[in-house]
């Protein structure tokens, strides 16, 4: 498979997705939020919840893995991103981290396709094009070092984060 067939943008509700693993950008409580962790938590329903409770939260930068219960997904990865504080606090670090360590418990799972939301660039106020030009970056890393990853998916909600995903994409294909 080339890395053209194995990275598809997908505009519309990460909740939509059939794929192993949809990641969520929570907040170090995991106990849910607005944004794309609200949707998450609505259509994977209350079992979703109890299970994070159990978890004990999540530092910045790291991920959880949980059950997907309603969800299409089988599992939900649930990363912390950076909130945005200008640029000199390591959020890039912090980002970067969210993707790495979300792959790693792709891979640990057994699991092949894994969908993202644009991390920290909603209420977290990363810039987008920032925040994208990471997750692209790190996904092809991922790609380029595990074949057992097949699809990486970004769950774009609008059009705005689309265009931004697909100029990304070609520049890097
Ligand atoms: N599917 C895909 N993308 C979505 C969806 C969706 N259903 N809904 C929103 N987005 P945000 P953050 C996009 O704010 O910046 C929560 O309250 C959105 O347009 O969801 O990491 C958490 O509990 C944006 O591009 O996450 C935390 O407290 C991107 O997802 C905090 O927000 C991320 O926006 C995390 O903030």
């Amino acid at each position: 498979m080339t890395m053209q067939e194995r990275l598809k943008i997908h505009l519309g509700s990460i909740t939509d997705l059939d794929v192993d693993a949809i990641v969520n950008a929570a907040n170090t409580t995991l106990l849910g939020g607005g944004g794309v962790d609200g949707a998450i938590h609505r259509a994977a329903g209350p079992e979703l919840l109890a299970e994070c409770r159990a978890l004990g939260g999540c530092q910045t930068g790291d991920a959880k893995i949980t059950k997907g219960y309603n969800l299409k997904a089988r599992q939900v990865i649930h990363t912390v991103g950076p909130v945005w504080k200008g640029g000199d606090h390591s959020e890039d670090d912090q980002l970067r981290s969210c993707y790495r360590r979300s792959f790693e418990l792709l891979i640990r799972a057994k699991l092949h396709s894994i969908a993202f939301p644009a991390i920290s660039a909603g209420a977290y106020g990363y810039p987008l094009e920032d925040a994208a030009e990471i997750a692209v970056r790190e996904s092809v890393n991922a790609l380029n070092h595990h074949r057992s990853i097949k699809l990486v998916v970004f769950a774009c909600f609008d059009r705005t984060a689309e265009a931004v995903y697909e100029r990304l994409l070609t520049k890097h294909f």
